[in-house]
C-alpha cells in the first residue's frame, strides 16, 4: 500500500461549510497542551479529529508508535489521504508537524509519506521535525517482527508486520540507533552491526552477511543526508513554544485497548498510546497537559489478534464491517466488529482523564432496528466482574450483559446540528454519556471534515 493513498475523491466526503461560531469558539477555546487518543482497539477516526482541530493549534506531534499506525483523513475537497508517521495536521499549512522522542522512525517509509504528500500537493519542507532522540526502525525489524510471528504459530498477535515490537526491544534493551546517531556515521556501522548480528544469532532464518552491512550503511548516509533539515530536539522545540504562548495538540497512534501496560497484554502493540506515553513521548511534563479528547467509535472494531468481548461473529459483524468499510488503513486487513463496549470505555477513561469525548462513525449504526450497548461482564458462575480483567483467561471466559436500545433507521450523514439528530440517535449518545461520565462534544457521521457535530 501507498503511503498516502490514492488520491480518489470520496463522495462520502463533501466540501466542509463554515463552521458555527459556537463550535470555533469551543475548539479555539481548547487547553494550550491538548490531546486526541484513542479508546478502543484503534482506528477510531483519530486521523479525522486531528485533522479539523489543527487549524487551531501551531504544532501537531506525535509521541508514540511508528508507522504501524494508519490514519484516514480527507481534505476540503473530498481528496483523501492515509497518513502512518506523518502527524494529521499536515494538511493545515500553518501546522508544524513534530514526530516526537517516543517515536519509532522507518526512514525509507517516512521519504515515501514525505514524497506522496509533496506528490498530491501537499508542502511538507520545514514542516516536519523528527526528534533526534526517536530510534531509528530498520527493514531487519520488519524482517524479525514477521519472524517472530511464525514461530508463534497459532498464538500469533497479528501485528501490523511493521518491525514495531523489534524495534521497541532494540530501545529498551539499549542496543538502538537513534535518529541522532545519523550525524555520527563511524560509530552508526558498529551499532547497526551489533544489531544486525543479535537477529542472526537468534533467528535461524535471518541471513547476515558484512556485504549487507555495508549496503545499508551506505544507504542510511544518504538517508541522513536527506534527514538533517527535519532533525531536532524536539524536547527543547516543544517546550520552547509553550513558553511562547504556541498551542500544541498531540495525536495519538492505536489507543488504550493496545497500550503494552494497559491493553489485553500480550495483544498489544509495544509503545503507550495512553495519556502516560504524551510526557514521555515528547518530553511534556504531566501538568502541562489540558484537555484529552478521547475517540470513541459508536461500536467496536479491533484488527488483529486478542479478546474481544462484545465481537458479533457471523452475518452481524460482517454488516458492520460493509457499512463502516472497516478495513486496516495500513495492511488492508478486514477489522473485527462488535457493539460498543462500556466496561472497556469506562476503563479507558479512568486511565486517561479525559475532559471529552468525540463518538465517531454514528452514522453507521442507521440501518439497525436496534443498537446494544455493552454495559457489565459476568462469570459463567454469575459473579459480576468490577473492572476490566487484566488476564486473557478471564477475558475469554467473561459474559457480557447488554442493553438494549432502539435504532433510528434514518440516514443522519448530512446532520450537522445535534437537534436534529433523530431522537433515538440522541438517547443512545446520552445514554453513553449516562454509563461512561464524560461529556460527547463531537459526534462523527461521516468521514469528511465537515461531517461532525458538536454537541
Ligand atoms: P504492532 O504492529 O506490533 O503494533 O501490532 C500489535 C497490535 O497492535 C495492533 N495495531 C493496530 N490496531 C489498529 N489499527 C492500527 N493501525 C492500522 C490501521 C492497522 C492496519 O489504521 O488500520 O492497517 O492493520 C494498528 N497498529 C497496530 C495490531 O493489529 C496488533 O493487534
Ligand atoms: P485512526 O487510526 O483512529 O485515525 O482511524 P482510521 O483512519 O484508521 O480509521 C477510521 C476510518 O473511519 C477512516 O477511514 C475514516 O475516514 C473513517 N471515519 C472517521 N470518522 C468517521 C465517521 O464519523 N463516519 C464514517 N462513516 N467514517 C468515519
Ligand atoms: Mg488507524
Amino acid at each position: 500500500r501507498g503511503a498516502v493513498a490514492a488520491a480518489s475523491s470520496s463522495p462520502a466526503a463533501p466540501a466542509a461549510p463554515v463552521a458555527e461560531e459556537e463550535d470555533v469558539d469551543r475548539v479555539g477555546s481548547l487547553s494550550q497542551v491538548s490531546g486526541v487518543l484513542g479508546c478502543q482497539w484503534g482506528d477510531e477516526g483519530k486521523g479525522k479529529l486531528v485533522d479539523i482541530l489543527a487549524k487551531h493549534f501551531d504544532v501537531v506531534a506525535r509521541c508514540q508508535g511508528g508507522a504501524n499506525a494508519g490514519h484516514t483523513i480527507y481534505n476540503s475537497e473530498g481528496k483523501k489521504f492515509a497518513l502512518h508517521l506523518v502527524p494529521s495536521g499536515i494538511l493545515n499549512e500553518q501546522t508544524l508537524c513534530v514526530i516526537g522522542n517516543g517515536v519509532v522512525v522507518h526512514l525509507p517509509g517516512l521519504f515515501k509519506e514525505i514524497d506522496d504528500l509533496e506528490a498530491n500537493g501537499v508542502s511538507c519542507e520545514g514542516r516536519i521535525l523528527v526528534s533526534d532522540r526517536a530510534h531509528l526502525l530498520f527493514d531487519f525489524h520488519q524482517r524479525v517482527d514477521g519472524l517472530r510471528e511464525v514461530e508463534l504459530g497459532n498464538s500469533f498477535i497479528g501485528t501490523t508486520k511493521r518491525g514495531i515490537g523489534p524495534c521497541y526491544s532494540s530501545k529498551v534493551i539499549r542496543n538502538g540507533v537513534r535518529v541522532g546517531d545519523l550525524r555520527h556515521m563511524d560509530s552508526f556501522a558498529y551499532k547497526l552491526d551489533t544489531l544486525l548480528r543479535d537477529a542472526a544469532a537468534r533467528f535461524p532464518g535471518f541471513n547476515y552477511s558484512s556485504s549487507m552491512l555495508q549496503e545499508e550503511v551506505e544507504r542510511y548516509k544518504r538517508f541522513a543526508e536527506r534527514l538533517e533539515p527535519f532533525i531536532a530536539d524536539t524536547v527543547h522545540v516543544i517546550n520552547d513554544c509553550i513558553l511562547n504562548q504556541k498551542k500544541i495538540l498531540v495525536e495519538g497512534g492505536q489507543a488504550t485497548m493496545l497500550d503494552i501496560d494497559f491493553g489485553t497484554y500480550p495483544f498489544v502493540t509495544s509503545s503507550s498510546p495512553s495519556a502516560g506515553g504524551i510526557c514521555t513521548g515528547l518530553g511534556l511534563a504531566p501538568r502541562r497537559l489540558g484537555d484529552l479528547i478521547g475517540v470513541v467509535k459508536a461500536y467496536t472494531t479491533r484488527v488483529g489478534e486478542g479478546p474481544l468481548p462484545t465481537e458479533i461473529l457471523g452475518k452481524g459483524g460482517d454488516l458492520l464491517r460493509t457499512a463502516g468499510m472497516e478495513f486496516g488503513t495500513t495492511t488492508g486487513r478486514p477489522r473485527r466488529c462488535g457493539w460498543l463496549d462500556v466496561v472497556a470505555l469506562k476503563y479507558c477513561c479512568q486511565i486517561n482523564g479525559f475532559s471529552s469525548l468525540n463518538l465517531t462513525k454514528l452514522d453507521v449504526l442507521s440501518d439497525l432496528q436496534e443498537v446494544k450497548l455493552g454495559i457489565s461482564y459476568h462469570l459463567i458462575d454469575g459473579k459480576r466482574i468490577e473492572s476490566f480483567p487484566s488476564d486473557l483467561q478471564t477475558l475469554e471466559q467473561l459474559q457480557v450483559d447488554y442493553e438494549e436500545l432502539p435504532g433510528w433507521q434514518t440516514d443522519i450523514s448530512s446532520v450537522r446540528s445535534y437537534k436534529d439528530l433523530p431522537l433515538a440517535a440522541r438517547r443512545y449518545v446520552e445514554r453513553i454519556e449516562e454509563l461512561v461520565g464524560v461529556p460527547i462534544h463531537y459526534i462523527g457521521v461521516g468521514p469528511g471534515r465537515d461531517a461532525l457535530i458538536y454537541k
